[in-house]
């Protein structure tokens, strides 16, 4: 059984074999998560987006590149749905999750740190971001051992802690 924690920081910094970054369609890098990522691990993550991913990411789906600098090993992006431009398909969502654990099952990752997809500037809201998150997380046979949620800030952390 995968365990799953919360802890409160930077997804950059986690000592993980994979972090997940909340991408976009392009894969060419963004503000937010993505933003922090692709600053902490350098321009080998770019280029590495640019060689994997020539035609960028559908929504809901995932593929990975390497973490560069970061002390991870391996970025799995995932691409969100955007509930601000009416993607509100929450399959689109729990995809994301999913998705990031076969990918991780495909690498032999065995922890993973996640953000809270779509929940920034997807404007995804808050508590059925985090309730998708976890419930498709159980709910998903891996041979991941540690899926780590990381909160940006402590409300955020307060907030999965009370769904989890
Ligand atoms: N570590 C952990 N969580 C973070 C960090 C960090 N360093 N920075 C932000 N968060 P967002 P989205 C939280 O906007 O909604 C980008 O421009 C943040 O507080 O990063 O999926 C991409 O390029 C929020 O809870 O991702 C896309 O265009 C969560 O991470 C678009 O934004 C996700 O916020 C994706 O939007």
């Amino acid at each position: 059984m995968m365990e799953i924690e919360v802890v409160e920081g930077d997804i950059t910094a986690q000592q993980v074999d994979a972090v997940v970054n909340a991408a976009n369609r392009a894969m060419r890098g963004g503000g937010g998560v993505d933003g922090a990522i692709h600053r902490a691990g350098g321009p080998a993550v770019l280029a590495d987006c640019r060689r994997r991913f020539p035609d960028g990411l559908a929504t809901g789906d995932a593929g990975w590149t390497t973490a560069g600098e970061m002390p991870a090993r391996w970025v799995i992006h995932v691409v969100g749905p955007n509930h601000h431009r009416g993607e509100r398909e929450r399959s689109l969502l729990t995809s994301c999750y999913r998705r990031a654990l076969e990918v991780a099952d495909e690498l032999g990752a065995r922890s993973v740190a996640f953000p809270l997809v779509s929940a920034g500037a997807y404007g995804w809201p808050q508590e059925d971001a985090v309730d998708a998150a976890l419930e498709t997380l159980r709910g998903t046979p891996t041979r991941v051992e540690l899926a780590r949620m990381v909160a940006f800030g402590r409300s955020s952390y307060e907030l999965i802690v009370r769904r989890l």
